[in-house]
């Protein structure tokens, strides 16, 4: 038997990382895993078309998509299982995502408490649902101390992206405290912050999003939201599995949690 996965970019940490994880749930489990990844030429129906082609069971979508994009994949999928990892709330079809309210509030309560006012926030891009979740989260969890971003940056996930934004800031449009919506983004943060000088976490406190393997052995080892990355394959591929099963599957939602290291102060 074989189970299918539609990947976003594999050169990107988190989804790397799931994948990882979703392919050993399945070999676990005494599945086979086909990946397809997602190419920027290409529409996520022609991925999701790689696997059917390959005769695939049942289906995870981890790729970033709006509701309407994901009724369309439901139904090219006919009526193979089909569990999506990375879709806008609202869309009426089988999902298994974190929910970045707690993280968010987590990681605003603690820059707050540390003293700080001047909160900027650097998102991910506009076009994925988990992004603007993220940024929502932030917002309402800034606007619960009656704050609202200081500057609200923005990158496409990859490191050079959030030291291309950086730089744009320095050296003196800087928050006390930034918010990145991904630990990638923030590796970028740092290399432009240390290449100006500036003192992590002393002049600038940052938190970070995923928790990736990595993410312990930055420089200072990064402060950050914690997706358990592992525990996404473990769930998703026995949501996927029970549905192939016919059971009833119940909604879930993993939780996010802030994990204290050493660039906040
Ligand atoms: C999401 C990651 O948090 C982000 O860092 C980036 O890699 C993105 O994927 C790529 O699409 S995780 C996803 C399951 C919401």
């Amino acid at each position: 038997r074989t189970l299918g996965l539609a990947t976003s970019d594999l050169a990107l940490m988190a989804p790397a990382q799931i994948a990882s994880a979703i392919q050993q749930r399945a070999a676990a489990q005494g599945y086979h895993l086909v990946i397809a990844m997602a190419n920027p030429d290409s529409a996520p129906q022609d991925t999701v078309n790689e696997l059917l082609a390959q005769r695939v069971d049942a289906l995870l979508i981890n790729l970033p998509l709006d509701a309407a994009q994901a009724a369309q994949i439901q139904q090219q999928c006919d009526n193979k299982p089909v569990l999506f990892l990375d879709v806008e709330r609202s869309a009426e079809v089988a999902q298994c995502q974190y929910q970045s309210e707690s993280g968010a509030q987590q990681a605003v309560d603690h820059l707050v408490a540390l003293g700080h006012r001047q909160i900027g926030v650097l998102n991910g891009p506009a076009s994925s649902a988990s992004a603007r979740a993220r940024f929502a989260a932030w917002q309402q969890a800034l606007a619960a101390h009656q704050l609202t971003p200081f500057c609200v940056l923005s990158g496409d996930w990859s490191a050079a992206s959030g030291y291309q934004a950086l730089l744009a800031q320095l050296p003196d449009r800087l928050p006390q405290a930034l918010l990145v919506a991904n630990d990638q983004m923030a590796l970028g943060a740092m290399r432009a912050l240390h290449q100006h000088g500036v003192r992590i976490p002393a002049e600038i406190s940052l938190i970070g999003y995923d928790d990736t393997a990595e993410s312990a052995w930055y420089q200072p080892p990064l402060t950050t939201v914690r997706q358990d990355l592992q525990q996404l394959g473990v769930v998703s591929v026995d949501r996927l599995l029970a549905q192939l099963e016919g059971g009833d599957v119940t909604e879930k939602t993993l939780e996010t949690e802030l994990v204290l290291r050493e660039t906040t102060a």
